[in-house]
């Protein structure tokens, strides 16, 4: 099923299942003239089926022993009744934990519980953490030589990227935001694909038509990144929802930032997954910074992942630096996700070590000092390297050979990308419609003789 039938498909089924019901419990409805009784019957005839599946009373306040006369019965639940009138706090106790397996010089912490990792899989979760460094330092320097036109780093974040992705399969489908290319070069995406997109020559798949690094492969189960923040995660919903569906041993995982989670599109998709209960797995990347602005502008609630309970979705804190600890929460989670097909929420602690992008400088809004600190002190990746070395997995011999080879195909693939020609310009008017309207016909035109008067201010071998 193509994306946009299974979003209008679960939206469509959102309306039947939730129809308005009356304030009372059914009993006292039986006297309630009510104009909608028609439809109503229907939608509940529609709504059964999938209420069956709802445990959600069950689990918020098994109230089996209270006496009735202190209980408010609801169609939401049962809640106990006070005298006390007492606010509830808006902030917990205490905040929620962070959940560490590595210690800052790469040694497991004793007693740590954490999903085995055989020295076959380590390895390339270190040699893809290595890799995506690399094509970050190589690609960033393209775009500084003016070779392509946009880049983003994910330096910092190398672990969240490479161990969530190794303890999915390849039929997990990802909703990415921007900042997870690591996700893609785990599944298997190659160097030259990565240039052939950030250069948008003929070869990549998006003909060009995205900045560089809005990354999509169909044959990865990898949603092409949008430059719109969080629509990715409603998306990823509908997307579970048709897994589920069809009883697939698969579930979806969609990454956001900090930023992504104060958009409305976050609160949407945590409260429809839960109430529709899909495998998805929210995996928040809170790096402190969405652009120049930093959490504490954006939300006073206790990070992001406190508010997994506010919309009954099952949540963990994990330590963003420390890949022993993500693979092991994003293992666990993913069998949760599927089994109990249930929404869970991820929010790993990071700190985005790289300016948020080419267009941006980030040292005009937070200390040079704090920048280095992470990137010195709290380097991920480095850290996972200490702990592969202490298993006698990995030797310098191994670490420079990986780097130099790495650095060499890197810069090849860019110099193959850069010669290989640019897509025509017809193609940036198809694959939308059947019959072009006549407004785009006419853009088209006016492009084709921009360019033809213009003709030193486009690449010489962009056709028309
Ligand atoms: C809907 C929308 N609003 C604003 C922007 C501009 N924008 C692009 S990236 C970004 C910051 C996102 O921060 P975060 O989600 O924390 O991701 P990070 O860059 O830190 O990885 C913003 C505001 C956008 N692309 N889309
Ligand atoms: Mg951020």
């Amino acid at each position: 099923m193509g994306l946009p039938s299974m979003i209008k498909q679960s939206s469509c089924l959102s309306s039947l299942t939730h129809p308005q019901k009356p304030p009372f419990p059914a009993r006292n409805a039986q006297n309630f003239r009510d104009p909608d009784a028609n439809f109503r019957m229907t939608a509940t005839l529609f709504s059964a089926r999938r209420f069956k599946s709802v445990k959600a009373e069950k689990q918020l306040c098994p109230l089996d022993n209270v006496d009735h006369n202190q209980v408010l019965d609801l169609p939401g639940g049962k809640v106990v009744l006070t005298p006390e009138m007492r606010f509830i706090s808006e902030s917990p106790v205490e905040r929620a934990q962070c959940y560490r397996v590595l210690d800052n010089d790469g040694q497991l912490i004793m007693c740590s519980n954490f999903k085995k990792v055989s020295e076959e899989i380590a390895v390339k979760m270190y040699t893809d953490m290595v890799t995506l460094q690399t094509m970050d330092a190589v690609f960033y320097e393209a775009q500084r030589q003016g070779r392509i036109s946009f880049y983003a780093t994910t330096i910092g974040e190398e672990a969240i990227n490479i161990a969530s992705a190794a303890a999915l399969t390849t039929d997990d489908l990802v909703f990415p935001q921007y900042r997870e290319p690591g996700v893609l070069l785990w599944r298997g995406f190659t160097l030259q694909e990565f240039a052939n997109q950030c250069f948008g020559n003929k070869a990549d798949y998006g003909k060009g038509r995205q900045m560089p690094i809005h990354y999509g492969s169909s044959k990865l189960n990898y949603f092409t990144v949008s430059a719109t923040i969080a629509t990715q995660l409603p998306h990823a919903v509908g997307a579970a929802y048709s897994l589920k569906m069809d009883r697939r041993n698969a579930c979806v995982i969609t990454y956001f930032g900090d930023g992504g989670s104060s958009e409305g599109d976050f609160h949407a998709a945590l409260n429809f997954s839960a109430v529709m209960e899909v495998p998805v797995i929210f995996f928040c990347r809170n790096n402190g910074w969405a652009i120049s602005t930093p959490t504490s502008d954006q939300f006073r609630s206790d990070g992001v992942v406190g508010r997994g309970r506010g919309y009954g979705v099952r949540s963990i804190r994990v330590d963003g630096n420390d890949a022993l600890a993500i693979y092991s929460a994003v293992h666990a989670a993913r069998e949760m996700a599927i089994s109990e097909c249930r929404p869970i929420l991820i929010e790993a602690l990071t700190y985005r070590v790289g300016h948020h992008s080419t267009s941006d400088d980030s040292t005009k809004y937070r200390p040079v000092d704090e920048i280095e600190w992470w990137r010195s002190a709290r380097d991920p990746v480095a850290r996972f390297r200490k702990w592969i070395e202490s298993n006698g997995w990995w030797c310098s011999e191994a670490e420079s050979e990986l780097r130099n080879n790495v650095r060499e195909q890197l810069l090849h693939a860019i110099q193959v990308a850069e010669k290989v020609e640019k897509p025509p310009l017809a193609e940036l008017f198809m694959d939308v419609y059947d019959v072009p309207p006549s407004n785009l016909c006419e853009q088209e035109k006016l492009l084709g003789e921009t360019v033809r008067r213009n003709p030193q201010y486009y690449p010489s071998d962009v056709s028309l």
